[in-house]
């Protein structure tokens, strides 16, 4: 099945565009667990555990989890098999590099681990992320606009009597097809989500920057978000880091799930 359906179909069976981050902040997880990736992956199977009834997709960022090298890529695989089969996974890896390199980058993501999707810095170019499109059962997010105050340093500057944001959007719309082709669109960027919505309507918009960095809902909600998915990771895990952390974030997500 392609992934795309795969997305749609998880829609339809949880009825909710909420995806979970799966950050597990070494720093923030609650003292049960032990601070390597042993506890990494605890907890993150506990949140899970407690969810998966909820949430259409997971969104592994790799971050959380290469700082323990080796041990935390396979705390990536256990998390991975944890997942229902009908939920949809994301790889937060954020790659791009040459076309030899990116085949490599590619191939980690999809045979390796075999995430459904990837997030894809476009940055370098057509050829850089040609190798994540060759997969064409996949589905490649790049990052459109972004929902970080750094977003305005290059992706809402001039480019080619457009903004570099809305290049992004319009070219690899040309290059790839919808099926394979989604979007990062930060919650926090709305008049720059109601641009893309324009120049990308029907395309998955993966939505980062709710609850934690403040990105406005219910602001959003009044424009075209669908299809999309939208991502709350420290608003969910880290409600509460006591005992009754579990219980929290089960709380959070259904409120969550309801809301979007
Ligand atoms: O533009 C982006 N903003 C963003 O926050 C692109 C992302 N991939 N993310 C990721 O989404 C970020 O790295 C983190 O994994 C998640 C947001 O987490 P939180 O703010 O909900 O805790």
């Amino acid at each position: 099945m392609k992934s795309i359906e795969k997305y749609y179909l998880a829609k339809e069976r949880f009825g909710t565009s909420l995806c979970i981050g799966i950050d597990p902040d070494i720093e923030k997880i609650p003292h049960i667990f032990p601070k390597n990736a042993k506890g990494l992956s605890e907890f993150s199977r506990v949140i899970i555990d407690i969810t998966k009834d909820i949430a259409t997709a997971y969104k592994i960022n790799f971050a959380f989890f290469e700082i323990f090298g080796a041990d935390g890529l396979k705390a990536i695989e256990e998390i991975l098999t944890h997942i229902p089969e009908q939920t949809f996974t994301i790889a937060d890896a954020k790659r791009g590099d040459i076309g030899n390199t990116s085949k490599f980058y590619a191939r980690s993501i999809f045979e390796h681990f075999n995430f459904d999707s990837i997030t894809v810095n476009p940055l370098m170019g057509k050829d850089s992320i040609e190798p994540f499109f060759s997969f064409t059962n996949k589905l490649v997010f790049l990052l459109g606009i972004t929902s970080n105050s750094g977003a305005n340093d290059f992706l809402k500057t001039k480019s080619d009597n457009s903004l570099l944001y809305e290049n992004i959007f319009s070219k690899s719309r040309e290059w790839f097809s919808d099926d394979n082709l989604g979007f990062v669109t930060g919650a926090t960027q709305i008049n720059e989500f109601i641009r893309a919505r324009e120049l990308a309507p029907d395309n998955l918009f993966l939505i980062p920057g709710v609850g934690a960095q403040g990105g406005d809902i219910e602001q959003l909600k009044q424009h075209k978000l669908n299809p999309c998915l939208i991502n709350v990771s420290r608003g969910i895990l880290f409600d509460s880091t006591k005992i009754d952390f579990a219980e929290k974030a089960r709380a959070r997500a259904l409120e969550y799930a309801k809301l979007f």
